[in-house]
């Protein structure tokens, strides 16, 4: 089991929803730590070179936008096998269809207004965390 990172995001909705204790208290409780974080608001520059992957998409234009209508909180999370750790923590992108007890079946609204980001490769962390930090 390697010690990694990832790079967690709180979204706007969340953070809207004065939710960021919550999730933090969630990340440390599993043994999570967070060795950077800090609040903006993306920039559509930022938020569209982010979500790269997904450009093309259906939901694309509507993530981008979502992603910077407000303020984030971004965390730099360390620990053992941290990337999956977090990735279950968070549960399934469709709230609908996340495990009891995880983040979004907790606190996200649907499959766009869902709560929070985490890292889903190793190697994909590494260069999220260079994007902000
Ligand atoms: P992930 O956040 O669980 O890794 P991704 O497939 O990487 O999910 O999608 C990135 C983000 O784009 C999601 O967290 C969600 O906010 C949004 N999204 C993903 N799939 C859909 C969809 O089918 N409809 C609307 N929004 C979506
Ligand atoms: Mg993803």
């Amino acid at each position: 089991m390697a010690y990694e990172k990832s790079l967690g995001i709180i979204k706007p909705d969340a953070v809207e929803r004065n939710l960021i204790g919550s999730i933090i208290k969630i990340i440390e409780d599993n043994d999570i730590k967070i060795n950077q974080m800090k609040m903006l608001e993306l920039t559509s520059s930022m938020a569209e070179e982010f979500y790269n992957i997904h450009k093309g998409k259906p939901f694309y234009e509507k993530l981008i936008s979502y992603m910077t209508s407000g303020p984030v909180v971004l965390m730099v999370l360390e620990g053992n096998d941290v990337v999956k750790r977090y990735r279950d923590l968070m549960g399934k992108t469709n709230p609908e269809d996340a495990a009891e007890g995880t983040i979004r079946k907790l606190y996200a609204k649907d499959t766009t207004f869902n709560s929070v980001h985490g890292s889903d490769s190793i190697e994909n962390a590494l260069t999220e965390i260079s994007l902000f930090f």
